[in-house]
């Protein structure tokens, strides 16, 4: 995890309890289905709290003050979890998990899976609002505190790696032809995933 700085002042304590709190409701319901059903709705799930460094970054590019109440009420990504499953039903499987934890509503979602960025970019996100027993940067107790959660398959994250790459790159040739031969490995992939869950469904239903 990474080392909690200035900007989140004395909320920074509380950040990682808040995600622990969340993410392993979201595990526990992965263990559950599994006792239950002998297969997994996610393959892993990694999060962490964003560094001092790159949260100031952000307050930065979006122009707005470099403050715990930036950092936690305006941005909401200070908190990060991404869940990477096998095939796409399963990320569904998870999202309808999330709107049913209690004391968390969903307050943002943006389906990337179903309406690929241009560079095809796919991923489900989501912004959890979540009440927990500590005080929030506005003094309330129980607070609010927010997570951003990202959800995708295993192909659709290997992807995004690789493109993130190449994004925080300086110097790059051939960058027009990489970004056509990224966007045509998205498609690829995509449909992949399409076929890889239709054969699931025959294996498990047939
Ligand atoms: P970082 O450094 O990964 O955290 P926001 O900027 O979050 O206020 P935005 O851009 O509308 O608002 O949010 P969106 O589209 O939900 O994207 C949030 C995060 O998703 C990004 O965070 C990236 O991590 C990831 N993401 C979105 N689009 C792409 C993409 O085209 N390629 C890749 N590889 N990742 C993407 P940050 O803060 O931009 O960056």
């Amino acid at each position: 995890m990474n080392e909690i700085g200035e900007i989140y002042g004395k909320y920074g304590e509380c950040l990682p309890l808040v995600m622990e709190d969340i993410a392993g409701r979201i595990r526990a319901y992965n263990e559950e289905v599994k006792r239950e059903s002998g297969h997994t709705i996610y393959e892993h799930m990694i999060y962490r709290v964003k560094s001092e460094k790159s949260i100031e970054e952000k307050c930065e590019r979006k122009g707005i003050k470099k403050d715990a109440h930036s950092a936690l009420f305006v941005l909401h990504d200070a908190i990060g979890i991404r869940i990477v499953t096998g095939f796409v039903d399963d990320i569904y499987a998870n999202v309808r998990h999330i709107k049913n934890l209690s004391n968390c509503s969903v307050i943002e979602e943006k389906d990337y899976v179903k309406n690929s960025k241009p560079n095809g970019y796919r991923s489900y996100h989501m912004i959890l609002e979540l009440t927990e027993p500590f005080e929030d940067v506005t003094g309330k107790n129980p607070g609010h505190f927010f997570a951003e959660v990202q959800i995708r398959t295993i192909a659709m994250d290997s992807w995004a790696s690789l493109e993130h790459e190449m994004k925080y790159k300086q110097e790059i040739s051939n960058q027009k032809m990489l970004v056509a031969e990224l966007k045509r490995c998205a498609d690829e992939l995509a449909s992949c995933d399409i076929s890889m869950q239709t054969i699931r469904d025959l294996i498990r239903n047939g």
